[in-house]
């Protein structure tokens, strides 16, 4: 048996990528993707690669300066991607292993399982024991809030590379406006597109129920995020009323939230974000927890690693696709006819595209 690689450094990138599509979502606007590149380098000349988003260009140091110190603490341990997932989050009991300590920890979870499974020459859905099989796709590109017109164009382009999914955002000032744009987008798009729905979290329980209510009749596939993530007895009773499925989870920190929003029955479908639940350890516990309640697991952003993970989670449902790390990656993740594409190649199989990385960091 070969040796495990130990770890001998780890390099944190901060890059701000121009997005296709700009986002604005009810609780904020997004142009440029500000992630950082986390390349994590052993003694057996196998190097683990993962980006985390930061959501706002302001935290992009913060989470590099928090990496760089992670880094140090790591040198030398081996690629041990549980025990390492483990080790972090004792290290934050004080702290608080949420926020950016969990999203710099799960930076290094996903870029220590690259290397497990390039050592194991695999690709990480096998790795995991699955197949590299595709997993159905909607395509969450842009259809930020921008009225009805504009909406209804940007979802006919959406469709049109084969998604027969799309998710176009809401919460805008009235729930006329919102069903308007919902119109539009059917009308443009036609009966047989699955379109998703996304509050952002920007309403309170009573107008949540309200807009629901209206909506319960547009043929939306699910209503996500109404209001505050973590309330998930509002959500609860949102989603007791309404006819249209209730879909949370993306701001769930680990297993332990994703818990408390399931025992409190607040919503239909659960989505958990690949490096908010924990990485790929945090993935494979939810993954449990959802198999456990048969409720349908979907991913929020960080499609590349997220198709392995949903490739072996039972209950599977939509992986969520947006291109924001597209433009950096040698090979960007191919979607077909709506399903998404798990390459062969070993790991998670991202290679930077050093040049267009170059023209991306921020120094
Ligand atoms: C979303 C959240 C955060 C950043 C971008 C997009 C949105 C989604 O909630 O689910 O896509
Ligand atoms: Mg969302």
């Amino acid at each position: 048996m070969s040796a495990i690689p130990k770890i001998r450094g780890l390099r944190a990138r901060p890059v701000l990528v121009p997005m296709n599509r700009p986002l604005h979502t009810a609780s904020g606007a997004i142009d440029k993707a500000p992630l950082v590149l986390v390349d994590v380098e052993t003694d057996a000349g196998i190097t683990g690669s993962s980006y985390v988003f930061t959501y706002a260009p302001f935290a992009l140091k913060s989470v590099v300066a928090l990496l760089d110190a992670l880094g140090e603490l790591i040198k030398g341990e081996p690629v041990d991607p549980v025990s390492l997932s483990q080790m972090l989050a004792k290290r934050f009991a004080l702290m608080g292993g949420q926020g950016f300590t969990m999203i710099a920890a799960a930076g290094i979870d996903m870029a220590c399982w690259d290397i497990a499974a390039k050592a194991a020459n695999l690709p990480l859905v096998k790795m995991l024991g699955g197949t590299a099989r595709p997993v159905r796709a909607y395509n969450s590109c842009g259809l930020g809030i921008m009225g009805a017109a504009k909406a209804a164009k940007e979802a006919e382009e959406l469709v049109a590379p084969g998604f027969s999914a799309i998710k176009v955002r809401l919460g805008y000032p009235t729930r006329e406006e919102d069903v308007a744009v919902v119109r539009a987008i059917r009308k443009a798009v036609g009966e047989h597109v699955t379109l998703m729905s996304d509050y952002n979290q920007s309403l309170l329980v009573p107008e949540a129920q309200a807009r629901a209510a209206m909506l319960d009749h547009e043929g939306l596939y699910w209503i996500e995020e109404p209001v505050r993530f973590d309330d998930y007895v509002g959500c609860a009773r949102i989603a007791r009323d309404a006819s249209t499925a209730i879909q949370i989870g993306e701001n769930c920190w680990g297993p332990h939230d994703m818990e408390k929003a399931l025992a409190a029955d607040s919503c239909d479908y659960f989505m958990a974000d690949a490096v908010k639940i924990g990485g790929v350890t945090g993935w494979l516990h939810a993954a449990g927890m959802a198999h456990a309640r048969g409720m349908p697991l979907s991913s929020h952003l960080f499609p590349e690693v997220s198709a392995h993970l949903l490739a072996i989670s039972p209950t599977c449902h939509w992986l969520e696709f947006v291109d924001w790390a597209s433009p950096l990656l040698q090979e960007p993740m191919v979607v077909k006819d709506g399903f998404a594409q798990i390459p062969e190649r070993p790991g998670i199989g991202m290679s930077w595209d050093e040049a267009a990385v170059g023209r991306c960091e921020i120094r």
